[in-house]
């Protein structure tokens, strides 16, 4: 049982015990509701404490159950909580460090609640596409108020315990403790445990001056802020069940909306994306306790914009900085931009100023490799040279201390050769960091033939430290992320020989939910980024067609936001895209030069080519073992290049689809003259799933 239970004297204690977060799994369930049945049925026991064993109360409801039958097998958490408030002795929740979900919700059952401070407190059903759904959404607003509940329902954000026991008129913690809360609980429960009636959060009433014109505020804010998320909005609807309708009445509106979301696509895609983050930080063949290396201090070569965002990751978490640059004037431009980066933060309210001068203390700088022979790890972020990072990584090898671990934040070399051009090439990893370094969430963890696993465990372990997304990736061209994007602007590229207009494809995609299509990025990332890789690429992989769209705009100069144009028109100083009639007539002349007669292309083929493309690619990286899952190919996506959170990824929105269907799209691609027939062949894995009616997931 995921649940034991003992007796302090006249306390019955039940122990909630289901590592590693106490999930409310059937097991725990069970264990609570004979738990409670046993100190009923006991007369010398005169109340009851509820606690959680190990690093939490109760992470929630146990989501690894989440779509089997055990989920509402019996007991179910609503009859679990019905129990405990049902009981004829008092219960006390012992609350400690977390307490979220469903396990918030079987605590707002207890009669009362003493809580350790420091305690993270949450109801984030919403970010997993759903809301509370055992009660939280009714009785949450009657011990905190309509406000603060809602707050916390709707954005699913953690508060602290002490935080929440501070604000006048609540009832959600009966008394907050710094000690040990168990034993605190107990000696409450003994003062309280002929106290009756006994006090059920059912029975308040939500206290609010004007709740109507509150929750119509509600709904227009949330509304406004959620368009491909229909959980906000919902949460809004059932919180004011709690206000306008008797609580049994509330309990079934709440049900009833839950039962919903749980089948949306949207929350599936959640649900997979809360998944597939934990997924992605399991290697295969890397044990989970691996021993990791310590990192106390980090170098990075390179003070230029990706050298400078790289280094605030760590700053931010506390771990000393060593620049290196080779000349005086790029490091101070390059600690410059840093400062600037930092003070912008504080402008905008976002950090303070105590806090920016911790970090900038953190940082030192130098022009001399000497200085670096006591860092635990050094990044290099210099220019995508192979020469470059020859020279770089020599020097690190003389300099750096044995153990260091060299990692180059290359996107499109080899880290094998760079990992040869030391005499440690076990110590050489990639980490490829995403521009803003310092906001984007992804990491590739590149891992080279020669990389040891405590290397990449401690280089995971180092990427959550720094609250990234580390996602491993296998030595290919582009590892995980640029290798499927280059099919995707390929496409792009095809859609407009064949007819298509940059605004076209552009919208098509960001109907779809894409942040930005692929000539709108273009021209803000710089469409000479492209032309430099393609001409590449032109000489290493000749039998890869593309368009010529891409290179004609770049001989015209036509980089972007950059040089005022690009796909689009750029009025100096504005961002707006506007369509362009010089590209307009260089799409005709070049379709005319082709002897293409433009053709009409739905919305659907456009987005299809354009998102099936990764998922054929994102196949192939899978069976070629560049990536380890599928789910880590959503893990990039999501966090690396826009793809809109609520089709969960690539490979589940092709999950969604039905695979068979996304090759039957592929087949027809296939026939396209215009197009790439070779590529539109599915990836045998694909077509084994497809064949077999099987998903990625
Ligand atoms: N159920 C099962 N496993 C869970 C879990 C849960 N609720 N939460 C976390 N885990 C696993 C996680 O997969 C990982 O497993 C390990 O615990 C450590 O997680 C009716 C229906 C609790 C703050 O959404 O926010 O209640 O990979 O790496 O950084 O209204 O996990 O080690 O095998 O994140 O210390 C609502 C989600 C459920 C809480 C801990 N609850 N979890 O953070 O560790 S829905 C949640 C978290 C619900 C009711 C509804 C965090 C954490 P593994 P971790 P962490």
């Amino acid at each position: 049982m995921s649940a034991t239970y003992e007796t302090r004297g006249p306390v019955a204690v039940i122990t909630l015990n289901n590592p590693p977060v106490n999930g409310l799994g059937l097991s725990t369930r069970k264990g609570i509701t004979e738990g409670i049945e046993r100190a009923s049925n006991d007369p010398a026991v005169k109340a009851i404490v509820i606690t959680g064993a190990g690093k939490a109360f109760s992470g929630g409801a146990d989501i690894r159950e989440f779509g089997s039958p055990l989920a509402s097998a019996s007991p179910d958490l609503l009859s679990v909580i019905a129990a405990v408030e049902g009981s004829d002795k008092p219960v006390v929740a012992a609350i400690h460090s977390v307490v979220m979900g469903g396990g918030l919700e079987l605590a707002l059952g207890c009669h009362y609640r003493v809580a350790a401070a420091g305690t993270q407190v949450a109801l984030p059903e919403v970010k997993l596409g759903l809301l509370p759904g055992a009660g939280g959404t009714q009785r949450l607003p009657r011990v905190l108020g309509l406000e603060t509940a809602l707050n916390l329902i709707v954005t699913g954000d953690t508060a602290k315990s002490e935080q929440l026991a501070a604000q006048p008129g609540q009832k959600l913690f009966d008394k907050l403790v710094d000690g040990d809360v168990l034993d605190a609980a107990i000696a409450f429960a003994s003062d309280v445990a002929d106290r009756r009636p006994l006090p059920r959060v059912r029975d308040l009433k939500v206290s609010h001056p004007e709740p109507d014109a509150y929750l119509q505020f509600a709904r227009n804010t949330v509304g406004a802020m959620s368009k491909n998320f229909p959980a906000p909005l919902q949460c809004v609807e059932a919180v004011a069940a709690a206000v306008n309708k008797p609580f049994d009445a509330g309990m079934k509106v709440e049900g009833e909306i839950f039962a919903a979301l749980m089948q949306t696509p949207e929350s599936r895609a959640q649900r997979h994306m809360f998944f597939a983050e934990r997924a992605a930080s399991k290697i295969p063949d890397v044990p989970a306790d691996t021993p990791v290396r310590a990192i106390a201090k980090v170098g990075v070569i390179g003070a230029g914009t990706m050298g400078g965002g790289i280094a605030m990751n760590f700053l931010n978490a506390g771990i000393p900085v060593i620049i290196l640059e080779t000349k005086q004037e790029a490091l101070d431009r390059g600690l410059a931009t840093v400062r600037k980066n930092y003070e912008a933060q504080v402008k905008k309210g976002k950090l303070a100023q105590d806090k920016l001068d911790q970090r900038l203390a953190l940082l030192t700088s130098t022009l001399a490799y000497d200085d670096l022979k006591d860092v635990d790890l050094v990044i290099e972020a210099v220019f995508e040279d192979i020469n470059v990072k020859e020279t770089v990584f020599k020097a690190l090898d003389e300099v750096c201390k044995p153990g260091a671990i060299l990692a180059s934040n290359t996107s499109t070399l080899d880290v094998d050769k760079i990992a040869a051009f030391t005499k440690r090439p076990q110590d050489v990893v990639g980490m490829h960091f995403f521009s803003p370094a310092n906001v984007m969430k992804l990491l590739e963890v590149v891992r080279g033939a020669k990389t040891a696993k405590d290397v990449l465990a401690t280089v995971m372990a180092l990427g959550k430290k720094i609250r990234k997304t580390c996602v491993v990736s296998g030595v290919c061209d582009g590892f995980i992320g640029n290798r499927m994007i280059e099919q995707y602007s390929r496409q792009a590229g095809f859609l407009l020989d064949e007819g298509a207009s940059p605004q076209q494809v552009d919208k098509a995609i960001e109907k779809f939910g894409f942040a930005m299509g692929p000539f709108r990025m273009g021209d803000l990332a710089g469409n000479d980024i492209g032309w430099y890789i393609r001409k590449r690429r032109y000489i290493e992989q000749p039998d890869m067609r593309y368009s010529k769209t891409a290179d004609l705009l770049c001989e015209l100069g036509r980089f972007g936001q950059k040089t005022s144009a690009g796909w689009y028109d750029y009025v100096p100083g504005k961002r707006d895209a506007n369509p362009s009639p010089v590209v307009a007539e260089m799409l005709e002349k070049h379709r005319a030069a082709l002897g293409i007669t433009p053709r009409r292309i739905s919305d659907e083929e456009i987005v299809q080519r354009l998102v099936y493309a990764l998922v054929n690619e994102g196949a192939k990286i899978v069976e070629e073992g560049i990536a380890s899952k599928a789910s880590d190919i959503d893990m990039v996506y999501l966090t690396g290049y826009g793809f809109p959170l609520h089709r969960g990824g690539p490979m589940c929105y092709a999950d969604t689809q039905g695979l068979f269907n996304v090759v039957a799209s592929m087949k027809k691609f296939a026939k396209n003259p215009a197009d790439d027939a070779a590529f539109w062949q599915p990836a045998p894995l694909l077509a084994k799933l497809a064949a077999e009616g099987k998903t990625f997931s």
